[in-house]
């Protein structure tokens, strides 16, 4: 399978994540992406660099006001100083355009630099240090470079996109992700048909769901651990939420507890993988987080490798053009065969699908 994956993802050095006020290690670490590397050649993958994209691409689905700030928010950030005086010296919001503070008046962006951090970051986890954009635009390229592929012909693709998407919103970015590469590669394949993404990391989809809430055109799919049961991101990911307007019934949430395992998990991506194509889709796009794994320290479930093996198979029996987007995953001893195992369970169910 081709692996496409950027130079530029070590750029991104946010130096870990300030969770209920304190600045900790933080587990999204640049380190992620060299074990998945080793691993998927050791698989026998080719890898490619991305090629570059227009930013048309990024601003169909992220707004352009996010996009400038994002581009430029390290910078400002210094020239603020205020990487010295308090000495703070990655970007991190300490105030938000709140329902409760704003109480019906629309936010607007603020001008103190501290404050516009609020206005586009919905969490405190999300850090932008002085190569942040530069990995963010580069793993957004690796999931567009991987969708052209699908769309000229292979079978499936695999974009080893750092920083990971799918928490990012159109107006926000938040849980540990700046650009949302799924949501920009599922765009980009929209056709005739219609493109399903279902997104397989322990933690809801939010940014993906909200971004195609109303689109007709994008089915969006999520398993992922019950936000009920105290987990990230806590607000979002219940099944009661199915889409608004145009996009009506296009959402479907299902949501396992804390501890589920192989076959609750598989059933799930079965029912998942049956809806998505029973509406007819042309391409899917695969969310592919392996914090569901039993050991993620990210992730309370329980799935063995066997079962992400057989995740990939069903996915690869669907016999839809694929494109996997790499999203979360945090034990680094067990990451990259992780991957490896789940393409590999791709090729073996593509290989006995119809077609
Ligand atoms: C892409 C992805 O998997 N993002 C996951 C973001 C969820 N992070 C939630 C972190 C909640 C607090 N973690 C603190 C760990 C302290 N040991
Ligand atoms: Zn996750």
């Amino acid at each position: 399978m081709p692996v496409v994956a950027a130079k530029d993802d070590r750029e991104h050095q946010p130096e870990g994540e300030v969770w209920v006020g304190i600045r900790i290690e933080g587990t999204e670490s640049r380190r992620r992406p060299e074990v998945i590397r080793d691993a998927v050649i050791e698989a026998g993958c080719e890898i490619r660099e991305p090629d570059p994209h227009p930013d048309s691409k990024i601003s169909a689905v992220h707004d352009p006001g996010l996009l400038a700030w994002l581009g430029s928010a390290h910078q400002e950030w210094l020239a603020a100083g205020l990487d010295e005086n308090p000495g703070q010296d990655r970007v991190v919001p300490y105030i938000f355009p709140h329902p409760g503070l704003l109480d019906g008046t629309d936010p607007f962006e603020p001008v103190a630099t501290s404050a516009r951090a609020g206005f586009w970051c919905y969490d405190t986890m999300t850090l932008i240090g002085p190569g942040t954009w530069r990995a963010a635009r580069s793993a957004a390229d690796v999931a567009l470079t991987a969708a052209d592929l699908v769309r000229n012909g292979a079978v499936a693709a695999y974009g080893l996109c750092r920083p990971p998407g799918h928490h990012a919103t159109r107006k926000a970015i938040g849980g540990s992700c700046y650009l949302n590469n799924a949501a920009i590669a599922a765009r980009d394949l929209v056709g005739p048909e219609p493109v399903g993404v279902l997104d397989i990391d322990a933690h809801h989809g939010n940014g993906t769901q909200s971004i195609f809430y109303e689109a007709p055109d994008v089915m969006t799919a999520s398993v992922h651990v019950d936000p009920a049961r105290g987990w990230f991101p806590h607000f979002l990911g219940f099944e009661s939420e199915r889409g608004r307007d145009g996009g009506e019934g296009a959402n479907r949430n299902l949501v396992l507890p804390p501890g589920t395992g192989d076959r609750e998990w598989l059933d799930a991506i079965s029912s998942q993988l049956d809806w998505l194509t029973s509406g007819g889709i042309g391409h899917l796009v695969v969310a592919l987080g392996l914090d569901a794994a039993a050991g993620d320290p990210e992730g309370p479930f329980e799935v063995s490798p066997e079962g992400y093996r057989e995740a990939g198979r069903l996915i690869g029996l669907s016999a839809v053009p694929t494109v996997f987007v790499q999203e979360g995953g945090y034990d680094l001893e067990t990451l990259g065969g992780l991957v490896a195992t789940t393409l590999r369970g791709f090729e073996e169910g593509r290989a006995s699908a119809p077609g």
